[in-house]
């Protein structure tokens, strides 16, 4: 059989793509450490209720002074609401959804993750800036989605 020198070129040059696209996705999961979530958490949504910590979800501040914020996500609130943090502090974010995906989006920061049924998303985030920040849901959870926000009230606390 033979190949036409044309065929032979296009061949080799898609197949040399494939070798660009993957070497440079091993690249980078090796030298910019891309690599998939490392806190992987599990828990039951449907005795979300009797949880002891998203039972009765809270901003609560540790023996060691973090300060961390657990936060259910349900059709279509945000509890606690408003979440009173502190400035200049490592807050830890803990959210999980009771009833469908939901998205925890504060707006005007970089902070985006999503509320998953089963799951917790944890994330750590400072700010800088005292006062009153939106929380947005920003997956479609169901007919009152576009009313489904919450707030974030950051104090000036110790400096
Ligand atoms: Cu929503």
């Amino acid at each position: 059989m033979s190949v036409h020198v044309y065929e032979k070129l296009w061949m080799w040059g898609a197949g040399g793509l494939i070798v660009l696209f993957l070497a440079a996705i091993g690249i980078t999961a090796v030298t910019q450490a891309v690599q998939p979530p490392s806190h992987i958490e599990t828990i039951n949504p449907a005795t979300l209720m009797d949880h002891p910590e998203f039972g009765d979800p809270q901003v609560k501040v540790g023996e060691d002074g973090t300060v961390t914020a657990s936060v259910v996500a349900e059709m279509f609130q945000f509890r606690p609401d408003p979440i009173e943090v502190p400035v200049n502090t490592p807050v830890v974010f803990r959210i999980t959804s009771a009833d469908v995906i939901h998205g925890f989006q504060i707006i005007g920061t970089n902070a985006n993750a999503m509320a998953v049924p089963g799951y917790v998303s944890q994330f750590t985030m400072t700010f800088t800036k005292a006062g009153d920040y939106d929380i947005a849901c920003n997956e479609y959870c169901g007919l009152m989605h576009h009313g489904m926000v919450g707030k974030i009230t950051v104090t000036g606390g110790q400096q």
